[in-house]
């Protein structure tokens, strides 16, 4: 990806370059105004964290858009995800997709956990389900689900080997506020689940997370471990962290949900543009939102057949990056593939050649509050540009052969 040799695009009767980089994660910022409403707030009240009465009442309204009876707001997805793992009391081995944001990974190794990694299935990127119980050993302990790009795992599936099995599920949801599986919505599902708000999401605390349960106990166990282990005032019941959210974070989180149907709005528009534009170009597909149920559309993925455009999913995003649209390769190259699981799973490739597939295929477009419809239409007239001339560019700036 690196060392690109485009030079421009003029010589196929290109679109020109847009002038400033567009994005994939640009902040969706909800009313300013609100926003300063609430700061001056906090700084007349002169109560910035620890419990704060913007963080009680965020937490709140999570809760009751998802519909589960605990949310339980963190300082980052990652600590949530962390502190969720502790409270579940997983330990040994916790069976988790390599397809994923590094930190799902991560927060169980951080604890001296080992991650399974775990093959995909094509259909929606989500943990294979059909290949999950012959990583059972007796030290598996749990299950993290993860339900990419708002697409929301097997549920059914996933809650009977758990049951069977004897193990805890997890979801990490970080990508699935706003997301629902037949009707219910994420967020509700298995023994907990962990929302990420950083500034990339659909709905952001700047940075922020959270825990959300059905389960009192391990409600109260989270509170607790998020607050130092703390059980009142010189009482120390746990170990626990720091994984408190501030109140300008969670006034932030206030406001983005009082704008949550416009976000959606403008990431539905987005998608239905996309999914018209990119619909006459062979060879890529927009991965579809499922649709009955309810979407965030916070991430547009499209999956690229290179036999049919002569040019590797690279190339087409090292083109548009040079024509300033800086698409990502989200989550190139699998956790697997990344230190320290590479070099304690060097052979694990072997297990998961369906993530060692469709990693190499897919690729994100910006798009939020911040893309307008005639951005898409350029992003688009781009693609279709480097598509119909997919072979010529590879064979005249990356000399490679399909
Ligand atoms: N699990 C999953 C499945 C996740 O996807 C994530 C986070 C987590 C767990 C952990 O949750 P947190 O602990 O983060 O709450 C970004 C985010 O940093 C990360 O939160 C997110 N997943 C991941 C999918 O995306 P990068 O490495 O792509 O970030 P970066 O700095 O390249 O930013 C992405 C783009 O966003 C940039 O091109 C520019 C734009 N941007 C970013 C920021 C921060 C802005 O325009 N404004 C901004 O303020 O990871």
């Amino acid at each position: 990806m690196n060392g690109s040799k485009i030079q421009n695009l003029s010589i196929f009767g290109g679109v020109p370059a847009f002038e400033e980089k567009l994005h994939v994660g640009r902040p969706n910022l909800g009313n300013r105004d609100e926003f300063i409403r609430r700061l001056n707030e906090i700084w007349d009240r002169n109560w910035l964290t620890n419990s704060g009465p913007m963080e009680k009442e965020f937490e709140r309204r999570v809760a009751d858009f998802i519909g589960v009876k605990h949310c339980i707001a963190m300082c980052n997805g990652t600590i949530a995800l962390e502190i969720a793992i502790r409270a579940l009391d997983l330990t040994g081995e916790v069976i988790v997709p390599s397809f994923t944001f590094i930190a799902t990974a991560h927060a169980l190794q951080w604890q001296e956990i080992t991650p399974i990694f775990c093959d995909i299935r094509s259909k929606d990127y989500t943990i294979d389900t059909a290949k999950i119980e012959k990583m059972i050993t007796p030290r598996t302990t749990g299950i993290i689900g993860v339900h990419i790009w708002g697409r929301v795992c097997d549920i059914v599936e996933l809650s009977e080997i758990a049951r069977k099995r004897n193990l805890k599920l997890l979801f990490d949801a970080s990508h699935a506020f706003g997301c629902s599986h037949y009707g219910r919505m994420a967020g509700t599902f298995g023994d907990a689940e962990v929302l990420s708000f950083h500034a990339t999401k659909f709905i952001n605390t700047f940075e922020g997370g959270a825990v959300v349960t059905n389960n009192d106990e391990l409600a109260r166990k989270v509170r607790l471990m998020k607050n130092f282990g703390f059980m009142g005032t010189d009482n120390v019941g746990y170990v626990g962290t720091n994984g408190k959210m501030n109140e300008v974070c969670a006034a932030m989180g206030l406001v983005s949900l009082e704008n949550i149907n416009d976000f959606i709005a403008i990431n539905r528009r987005n998608y239905e543009k996309y999914r018209q534009e990119l619909a006459d170009v062979s060879g890529l597909s927009l991965l579809p939102f499922p649709e009955r149920e309810k979407s965030n559309y916070q991430y547009i993925t499209v999956e690229v057949d290179e036999a049919v455009t002569g040019i590797k999913r690279d190339q087409i995003v090292d083109v548009l990056h040079h024509e300033n649209v800086q698409a990502r390769r989200y989550f190139y190259p699998g956790c697997h593939n990344m230190e320290p699981y590479r070099s304690y799973f060097p052979h694990a490739n072997l297990l998961l050649p369906n993530t060692e597939k469709l990693m190499r295929k897919v690729f994100s477009l910006p798009t939020g509050t911040s893309i307008k419809e005639q951005d898409i239409n350029k992003i688009c007239s781009l693609l279709r540009l480097i598509v119909s001339n997919g072979k010529e560019i590879n064979r005249r700036f990356y000399c490679n052969d399909i």
